[in-house]
């Protein structure tokens, strides 16, 4: 099967999915919501495009999450989607395990994935660490739920940040792999979204590392909850250099720090950080800084400001959720029956 005949063969539709692991952060907003928003209202490359968008609960477990802050990660993951301009009515905006056809897939794939592909998985040796043995079979399991995600409404795009980009391969590997044992045509290959400046936003206190909801310095990142004051804050306390800034982006190879904040300083204004760089060039850090941070502060607060509004109303996020898990069982369950059917399973 050519990969052509494979996905021309499929709806257009987007998925993609947040873990309720943790608060959301400036990294998760740029890399991923911002772009599930555009990708709702102006669809792909200016096609409309239906769009699934996920709080994956069932993925934030496979590290350990005590129950009542997840279910508070998760109401407020759903207010942070909405308050960033995910629209309930115009996406199908889910929580994973109210859907158990993501499980129920997931089952199949953990058949059909080899244990060689799933060690090679960047995530799982960072986040297993040097102690595998005490990992949960979960965490290793993780990418083959995460193709279930993806599959189970054969979803032809999926937004992501870069650090996705490998599990995103896994979940091609296991479509042509089921897809080449059954002798069907039946899954479609995904292709990753990775787009616009901020695909890969790093720690405000170690330029080559990403940020993350699990670092253990507050002061990292920029958490979504976070007040002006505290983001104008850590902007101005973010680790830089004592260069002015230069006039093309080559000029800031081997200046991490410096990068992630023209990336970010583009990202939150849509523009690309050649444009930026070019906007900002021979400026000092005590300049930029200040004009960054109230550019993060007029972006974001009233996006913080909203999701505290509708925190106080969880019922409401839960009847959204509930509505959605209906829309999305539409699409997933004739396709997990069809799966089952292929499979062998008597029904
Ligand atoms: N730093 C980042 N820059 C750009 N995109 C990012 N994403 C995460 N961090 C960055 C994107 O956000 C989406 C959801 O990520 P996730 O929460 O499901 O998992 P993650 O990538 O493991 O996020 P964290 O914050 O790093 O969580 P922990 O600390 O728990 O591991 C994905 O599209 C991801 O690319």
């Amino acid at each position: 099967m050519t990969e052509a005949a494979a996905s021309s063969t499929f709806t257009p539709r987007v998925f993609s999915g947040i873990q309720p692991s943790g608060g959301l952060h400036l990294g998760n907003y740029l890399g991923a919501i911002k772009r599930f928003v555009d990708m709702q209202d102006r669809g792909l490359n200016g096609t409309p495009i239906e769009t699934i968008y996920c709080m994956v609960d069932l993925h934030a477990i496979t590290v350990w999450q005590d129950p009542a802050a997840l279910r508070q990660n998760t109401r407020e993951l759903c207010a942070g989607f909405i308050a960033s301009g995910v629209d309930p009515e115009k996406s199908v905006l889910i929580n994973q395990s109210q859907v158990p056809e993501h499980a129920q897939l997931a089952w199949i794939f953990n058949t059909v994935a080899r244990m060689g592909w799933m060690q090679r998985m960047t995530q799982w040796k960072d986040k297993a660490g040097k102690n595998t043995q005490n990992a949960s079979l979960g965490l290793f399991a993780y990418p083959a739920l995460m193709a279930a995600d993806i599959l189970i409404y054969h979803a032809t795009h999926v937004p992501v940040g870069e650090d996705q980009k490998q599990h995103l391969e896994l979940t091609r590997d296991i479509a042509a792999k089921f897809n080449h044992d059954y002798g069907v045509e039946f899954f479609p290959m995904t292709e990753p979204v990775i787009e616009g400046a901020a695909t890969r936003v790093m720690s405000f206190r170690d330029g080559t590392k990403k940020m993350s909801k699990s670092d253990p310095s507050d002061a990292s990142r920029i958490n979504m909850t976070d007040d002006a004051d505290t983001i104008a804050k850590k902007i101005r306390k973010a680790k830089t250099d004592p260069e002015p800034l230069p006039d093309t982006l080559e000029g800031l190879t081997d200046r991490p720090e410096a990068r992630n904040l023209i990336n970010i300083y583009a990202a939150l204004q849509d523009i690309t950080s050649e444009a930026a760089i070019v906007e900002v060039a021979g400026q000092q850090f005590g300049t930029f800084k200040p004009m960054l941070a109230d550019l993060a502060v007029a972006k974001l607060s009233p996006i913080s400001a909203e999701m505290a509004r509708l925190m106080q109303h969880p019922d409401e996020i839960d009847a959204i959720l509930s509505r959605g898990a209906e829309r999305a069982r539409v699409i997933a369950e004739p396709i997990l029956r069809d799966v089952y059917k292929i499979v062998g399973m008597v029904r």
